[in-house]
């Protein structure tokens, strides 16, 4: 057995053993009352879910096993997906393991590339990113043995498998968008001496610079999960818990994240930052962002990468991005920009019709694109594709770990406005 799937053997039993406790001390104990307002209003704060790869407390952000934003983000894409489904950091010879089974699993079908190749040149690569997973569906493993007949038990075993073969192409395959998108089509080779931000940073083709590679294995784990509620991630599990297997749990994870209020916020931010950059110039001054701010909020459009459903502080993903750019391309025009938002923008949002901004703090996506652009990458079409492969580790994650825990189907209960009416008028 392979250390990763005997690390989340090992973890689902102690998950389970926490689980029969809580269950023993209280199956039946209200953690959350749900409100009218919560049933229309996107049930935000509303606690029902469990989800054990990963936590975000509004004031400190993402939690990954016991690890803080700040103390996992030196580490490796390939060590936070042992982290995210095993709770623990692998040692040097389970990462080894990890990485050359991930190297040996890495080739994408001919028939993928056909699909891609096939597709509108103005497709949106993270339609093709979808469509790339989408089409592979045929080889899930899951949906084979489940075929055959399957334990209950087991499930978790092949969705293993399935996520394993996800992963290992990902690289290969946004690359590979990269060129049919953006280049000459021209598919770079993966390099098996390469770890797997290592490969991306290759295969995009972009740029030979140190920083290039350090910025792509940063930003391929700040992305990598965001707990369980958030419009990806909780898609992909419901798609999941159907027993649709990971291919169309993930691609249904990258559909949610394609939004302009999820993961397209990136691509939106560094828009935004650019169309500041051609008005206003290098270095705009304050007050004149200021009033430009406050037009585009009068004209009814959101802050793209401020605001966050869970967190009130800064997010410490947007910190260490923040920090990154300081140590790599504090000269660069964008990063200079996006270090002025973060000086102007919360204040206005704070203020802004009595404080209706739940957090006027910047998310993770104010910062990444100006980065990205510093190395030469100002296709910010392609930017969520990035984040895309970065957050399927996390769909990747909170599958195997739902399905080793034996959770049923998701398929909450909604009700009608006569329904809410009739609640109102006849209380209990
Ligand atoms: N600019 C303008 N208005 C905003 C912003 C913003 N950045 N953030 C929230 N609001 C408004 C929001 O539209 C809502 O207005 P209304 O009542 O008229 O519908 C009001 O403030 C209350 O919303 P909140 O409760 O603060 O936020 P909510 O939980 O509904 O939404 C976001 C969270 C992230 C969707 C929202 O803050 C937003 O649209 N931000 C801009 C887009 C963005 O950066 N998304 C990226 C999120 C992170 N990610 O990578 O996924
Ligand atoms: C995420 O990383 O998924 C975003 O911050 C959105 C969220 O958590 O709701």
């Amino acid at each position: 057995m392979s250390d990763i799937k005997e690390g989340i053997q090992n973890h689902l039993l102690e998950l389970q053993l926490e689980i029969d406790d809580i269950f023993a001390k209280g199956r039946d104990s209200v953690v959350s009352e749900v409100t009218i307002g919560q049933i229309y209003g996107g049930m935000r704060g509303l606690i029902a879910l469990a989800c054990n790869t990963s936590y975000v407390d509004p004031y400190s952000g993402l939690h990954i096993s016991e690890y803080t934003t700040d103390e996992f983000s030196d580490k490796l894409p390939e060590e936070i997906f042992f982290l995210l489904s095993t709770g623990k950091f692998p040692d040097r010879k389970s990462l080894a393991e990890f990485q050359n089974d991930l190297s040996l699993r890495a080739t994408i079908p001919q028939y993928t590339w056909n699909v891609l190749r096939s597709l509108h040149k103005d497709t949106h690569p993270m339609t093709m990113l979808s469509l790339g997973i989408l089409s592979m569906e045929n080889e899930s493993v899951f949906k084979k043995e489940y075929q055959k007949g399957l334990k209950k038990s087991e499930y978790w075993e092949y969705t293993l498998e399935d996520a394993m073969n996800i992963l290992a192409k990902l690289p290969g395959l946004a690359a590979g968008i990269y060129q049919i998108r953006f280049g000459d089509g021209n598919l770079i080779p993966h390099d098996s001496n390469l770890d797997w931000s290592g490969n991306l940073a290759n295969m995009l083709g972009i740029s030979n610079d140190k920083g290039f590679a350090d910025l792509m294995r940063l930003y391929l784990v700040l992305h990598c999960d965001h707990e369980g509620g958030n419009v990806s991630a909780f898609t992909s599990r419901v798609v999941n818990s159907a027993l649709s297997d990971l291919y169309y749990a993930v691609s249904a994870g990258l559909n949610g994240l394609a939004g302009p209020l999820h993961g397209l916020a990136n691509q939106e931010c560094l828009r935004f930052i650019l169309e500041i950059h051609d008005k206003f110039g290098d270095d705009p001054d304050e007050d004149v962002l200021r009033a430009y701010i406050l037009d585009i909020l009068n004209s009814g459009k959101v802050i793209p990468g401020y605001g966050h459903a869970v967190l009130r502080v800064t997010d410490p993903r947007f910190t260490a991005f923040m920090n990154f750019g300081e140590a790599n391309c504090a000269s660069n025009h964008c990063f200079k920009i996006a270090k002025k938002l973060f000086s102007v923008v919360p204040d206005i949002l704070i203020h802004y019709k009595g404080g209706k901004v739940a957090n006027p703090w910047p998310n993770v996506d104010a910062m990444s694109g100006s980065l990205l652009n510093h190395y030469g990458l100002n296709e910010f079409d392609f930017y969520t594709v990035l984040f895309g492969v970065s957050r399927v580790m996390g769909f990747c994650a909170q599958n195997i770990l739902a399905l080793g825990l034996g959770q049923p189907i998701i398929r909450p209960k909604s009700v009608t406005n006569r329904w809410v009416l009739e609640k109102l008028t006849v209380p209990g």
